[in-house]
C-alpha cells in the first residue's frame, strides 16, 4: 500500500469520517446544510464539491520550519470549509466570486486570471483564495496541465479557525481554496505534493513562510501529532502521552501577518538568512560563495556543529557564542563582513527589501541562537514521547521544554507581547506542566500542557484571571468565551465532500 503522505486527499461522501459522531456531527450537518443554502441564495444553484482543511496548534518548534528545521504541529477541529462551483458559460465565466458566510466579510470578486497581481498593499480577504488559484495555475503549468482559462468559480467560504491567532486561519484557507480549486478542474495530487503546493501558495500574499501549517493542514491524521521534516517534507505520527490535554488561549491581542510583515515575520527571516552567512563566512565560506550558496541556518550547520566538536560538544549554539556578537548589528557592520550590499544581497526579494527599509539593526546572535536550540527541543520533545519514562515524567519533560521553548521565543525571538506574557504566567500559575505562545507570536494564542484532571478548573481560572477583566472592558462577549479558550485533541486533515 502506498504511504499515506502519497496518497491524494481523501474524498467523502459523508461527514462522519472527518466530524465522528454525536454533537459534533450534528454541529458539522448543520454547518453544511447552512453553506448550501447559502451558496443556493447567493448564486442561484448548489456548489459541485465541498473542501475542507483544519487550523493547528504548533506544540514546539517555533520560527524554525523557515530555517529548514523540524517542527511539531497538530490539528485542531476548527476549520475552513470552502463550496465550490465552475462556471464555463454566460458572464460568470470570466469572474472568480468569493462570498463568506459571515457578514463581516463582504464578497469579493477577482478576474478569473490566473496571471492577476495581488494587491498587497490593499490587503482584501479574498487575496487568500487568490494565492491558492495562482499557485494551483502554476503547479498545473509546471506539470504541463492544460487548464482551461475561460472558467470562472463561485465560491463560498466557511471558517471557524479564529483570524490573527496563531492557529493558522489562512493556511486552512489557503489549503481548503486550493483542495477545493483542483476537485472543481478534477486534478488530484499527493498529500506530500500538496502540502509543497499550499506553501507556496500562501507566499503570494508576501510572508516568506516556512512550510508547517499547510503541511499539517493536509497531513493531519486524527489523533496524532505531527512531526513535520522539510526538504522533502516528511510527516512522522507522534503519539501524545496519556494523561495530559493542550488548552488553547486566546491572548486577545491580534497579529496581521501579512499587514506587519516587513517589521515582524520577514524581518526575522531576513536576519536569519544574515547570521547564518556571517556565520558561514567565519567558518570559512568565501563571502561570494556564502551569499549565494547560504539560504538558512541549518545550511550552516554542519560548519557550526564541526567548530563546537573541537570543544567536545556537538552544539551550533556554542559557534553562535563564538562568532556573533550580543550588540545588535547595523547593516555596515554586516556588509564589512559580506563585502556586498545588503540590498544587493536580496535584491531579488522584494518582500526582504522592504525588510531592509523598516530595519534600524539586526539581532543576529539572538536570531540564531533561538533557531539552533529551538530545533534542538524540538527533537527532545519528540525523543521524550519515545522514551520509556513515566507517561507522568514525559508529560513533566514536555512541559518544561514548552517552558524553555516560550523563553527563547520572548527574550531571544521577541516575537511575544505583553498580553502573551500576561496569559502565559496565569497559565503556570494555575498548574500548567508547560505553556508557550504559538504560531507567529506578536500576539495571537498561547497553548499550555495540562493534567486531564484538572483541565475544567483550569479553563475556569482562566476565565476569571484574564478574561473577566477583558469581558467587563467589552473587549469580548462572554457568550464568545468557548472560542478564545479550550481544550483541543489531535484532528484530521484536508478532506473533500461530494454529496
Ligand atoms: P502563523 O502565524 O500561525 O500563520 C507562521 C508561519 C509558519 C511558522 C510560524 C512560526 C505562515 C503561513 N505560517 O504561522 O510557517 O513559521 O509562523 O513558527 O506564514
Ligand atoms: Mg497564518
Amino acid at each position: 500500500m502506498a504511504r499515506y503522505e502519497e496518497l491524494p486527499v481523501p474524498i467523502f461522501s459523508s461527514l462522519q469520517p472527518v466530524y465522528g459522531e454525536g454533537s459534533q456531527l450534528e454541529e458539522a450537518q448543520l454547518r453544511f446544510d447552512k453553506l448550501k443554502s447559502k451558496f443556493v441564495e447567493v448564486f442561484g444553484h448548489v456548489p459541485d464539491v465541498y473542501a475542507r482543511s483544519p487550523g493547528r496548534v504548533n506544540l514546539i518548534g517555533e520560527h524554525i520550519d523557515y530555517e529548514g528545521y523540524s517542527v511539531l504541529p497538530m490539528a485542531i477541529r476548527q476549520d475552513t470549509i470552502v463550496a465550490i462551483r465552475k462556471h464555463d458559460s454566460g458572464e460568470a465565466k470570466k469572474l472568480l466570486r468569493i462570498a463568506n458566510v459571515n457578514d463581516k466579510y463582504t464578497m469579493c470578486t477577482y478576474p478569473a486570471d490566473p496571471d492577476q497581481e495581488i494587491d498587497l498593499k490593499n490587503h482584501r480577504w479574498g487575496h487568500y483564495f487568490i494565492c491558492a488559484y495562482k499557485g494551483y495555475h502554476e503547479y498545473a503549468k509546471a506539470k504541463g496541465v492544460n487548464v482551461s482559462p475561460a472558467v470562472g468559480l463561485d465560491i463560498l467560504v466557511d471558517g471557524t479557525v479564529p483570524t490573527g491567532s496563531g492557529l493558522s486561519s489562512s493556511a486552512a484557507f489557503v489549503c481548503s481554496s486550493t483542495i477545493a480549486i483542483m476537485a472543481a478542474f478534477g486534478a488530484e495530487a499527493p498529500k506530500k505534493e500538496l502540502a509543497q503546493l499550499t506553501c507556496e501558495c500562501e507566499r503570494h500574499i508576501g510572508t516568506q513562510s516556512g512550510g508547517m501549517d499547510q503541511a499539517i493542514s493536509i497531513m493531519a491524521k486524527s489523533g496524532f501529532a505531527e512531526l513535520i521534516d522539510f526538504n522533502p517534507i516528511h510527516a512522522t505520527d507522534v503519539q501524545l502521552p496519556a494523561g495530559g490535554t493542550f488548552v488553547i488561549a486566546h491572548s486577545l491581542a491580534e497579529s496581521q501577518k501579512a499587514v506587519t510583515a516587513a517589521t515582524n515575520y520577514n524581518n526575522r527571516v531576513v536576519e536569519c538568512r544574515l547570521a547564518a552567512i556571517v556565520l558561514g563566512i567565519k567558518l570559512g565560506m568565501e563571502p561570494k560563495v556564502a551569499i549565494s550558496k547560504v539560504k538558512t541556518l541549518s545550511d550552516v550547520e554542519g560548519l557550526c556543529v564541526a567548530f563546537a566538536g573541537n570543544s567536545g560538544s556537538l552544539d551550533p549554539v556554542l559557534a553562535v557564542k563564538e562568532f556573533l556578537h550580543e550588540e545588535p548589528y547595523l547593516a555596515e557592520d554586516i556588509e564589512n563582513i559580506t563585502h556586498e550590499k545588503l540590498a544587493t544581497i536580496f535584491e531579488n526579494s522584494p518582500s526582504s527589501l522592504d525588510v531592509l527599509k523598516a530595519a534600524q539593526h539586526y539581532k543576529l546572535y539572538q536570531r540564531a541562537a533561538h533557531v539552533y536550540s529551538e530545533a534542538r527541543r524540538v527533537h527532545a520533545f519528540k525523543d521524550t514521547v519515545y522514551s520509556s519514562l513515566s507517561e507522568e515524567d514525559k508529560l513533566k519533560k514536555i512541559g518544561d521544554l514548552m517552558n524553555d521553548s516560550h523563553h527563547s521565543c520572548s527574550v531571544l525571538y521577541e516575537c511575544s507581547c505583553p498580553e502573551l506574557e500576561e496569559l502565559v504566567n496565569i497559565c503556570r500559575d494555575n498548574g500548567a506542566l508547560g505553556a508557550r505562545l504559538t504560531g507567529a507570536g506578536w500576539g495571537g494564542c498561547a497553548v499550555a500542557l495540562v493534567k486531564e484532571s484538572i483541565v475544567p478548573q483550569f479553563i475556569l481560572n482562566l476565565k476569571e484571571q484574564f478574561y473577566q477583566s477583558r469581558i467587563d472592558k467589552g473587549v469580548i462577549n462572554k457568550n464568545d468565551l468557548g472560542l478564545y479558550v479550550f481544550a483541543s485533541k489531535p484532528s484530521s486533515g484536508a478532506a473533500i465532500f461530494k454529496f
